[in-house]
């Protein structure tokens, strides 16, 4: 099959996720096609399977906003049309769901049918396409695709409640590819960060106010106070400033270690004993999944999809937003024993086997070919 996915090309979890699919179905034979406005983070081009395409926009005085949107949709007529796509899988619905459907009007025109497949990823339904100026164009394109998959049930549930969709929603969870964490070997060599008697807990975010950084500092300043511990801050974004700012102050300067955003992420998780993901809202959390992956266990709020990823008392423990002090406690009583520390990280390595790619990579194949076959 040859298809062209769209997303964003950062660090975000959307375009990971995106990146990690059109991979794997790169290394199963399909040709697949990336379209959007860089190259993405984590995409390897050297596949005889995999094309990037990248969208520019032209910048123009008298625009306020540069339309990425139609530069998009125009980029999308050429690649199908010279390379003979039969479907466009578009990740985060805003605005790729928009400009997928108005390529795929361009394309009608000429006598080309080509479907579209939409995810949604969780921000374009519950943070960013929910506000009025967005809402109707979302609503549309969810209802206009061939076929909408949402990351989570809580995220199905989500976008059912909050827009009138006409369309079924299926639910195809993200996934993580579990050949690469089951090697024997595996380079975890704590102490280029620690002392042998500290635990290691980490943190990967954007650092968006959705993702409650001040809390994760709250949580490691009760957790050290009990554990000698530090705490690995990766990522960057509005938030870093005051909970630097604040962690400084608290006096935990030295133990806690901001790296910025790296591309070291397994190698960080491989050697963390315990994930923190407190947010205020998750589709999904494929960070979790990937600490989990790396055997560490997380404590996490239990917003949205992140109790079907971190299943309380096994992987983790999960909290409702906010209760920094029930986390912390959590955080202490994985942390204490060797022992129950242990259990947990097998457990967390468990259950992140549910999500590997071998499992999720057919259900995507088989919507493929229900929508080819609908066309
Ligand atoms: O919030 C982020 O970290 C970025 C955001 C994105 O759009 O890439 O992540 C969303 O999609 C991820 C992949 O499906 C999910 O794992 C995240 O939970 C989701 N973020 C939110 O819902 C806040």
């Amino acid at each position: 099959m040859k298809l062209a996915i769209v997303c964003y090309p950062t660090f975000g979890g959307s375009g990971v996720v995106a990146t990690m699919l059109g991979t794997a179905l790169a290394q199963r034979g399909h040709e697949v096609h990336f379209v959007t406005y860089k190259q993405p983070v984590r995409l390897e081009l050297l596949s005889r399977n995999i094309f990037f395409h990248e969208v520019n926009v032209e910048e123009y005085p008298l625009f306020h906003y540069q339309p990425y949107d139609l530069a998009l949709s125009s980029k999308l007529v050429n690649v199908v049309q010279e390379y003979g796509i039969e479907l466009l899988h578009v990740h985060y619905a805003i605005p790729h769901a928009y400009a997928g459907y108005m390529a795929q009007q361009m394309l009608k025109e000429q006598g080309i049918i080509i479907p579209m497949v939409t995810t949604l990823h969780g921000t374009d339904i519950t943070l960013v396409g929910n506000h009025p100026v967005y809402k109707p164009s979302v609503t549309f394109s969810i209802n206009n695709s061939d076929a909408v998959t949402s990351v989570s049930a809580s995220l199905k549930r989500d976008t059912l409640k909050l827009f009138d969709i006409k369309k079924e929603i299926d639910v195809v969870p993200n996934f993580i590819d579990m050949s690469l964490y089951k090697t024997e070997f595996k380079d975890c060599d704590r102490s280029v960060m620690a002392f042998p008697e500290e635990r290691i807990i980490t943190h990967v975010s954007n650092m968006r106010p959705v993702k409650r950084v001040m809390d994760i500092i709250k949580i490691f300043e009760k957790v050290q106070k009990e554990i000698p511990s530090i705490l690995i801050m990766v990522g960057d974004g509005p938030e870093r400033f005051a909970a630097e700012e604040y962690a400084n102050k608290a006096g935990l300067k030295m133990k806690i270690k901001w790296v910025g955003n790296s591309t070291e992420i397994d190698r960080i998780l491989c050697f963390s004993d315990l994930f923190l993901l407190p947010s205020k809202k998750e589709s999904f959390g494929l960070a979790a999944l990937e600490a989990m992956a790396n055997r560490t266990p997380v404590i996490s709020s239990n917003t949205g999809g992140l109790p079907e990823v971190n299943e309380d008392g096994v992987s983790g423990f999960t909290s409702n937003v906010g209760d920094v002090d029930e986390m912390a406690a959590n955080a202490i009583k994985i942390l204490k024993d060797d022992q129950v520390l242990s259990d947990f990280k097998n457990a967390a390595f468990a259950k992140a086997e549910q999500y590997d790619i071998l499992n999720i990579i057919p259900q995507y194949e088989k919507l493929y070919e229900n929508v080819l076959a609908g066309t």
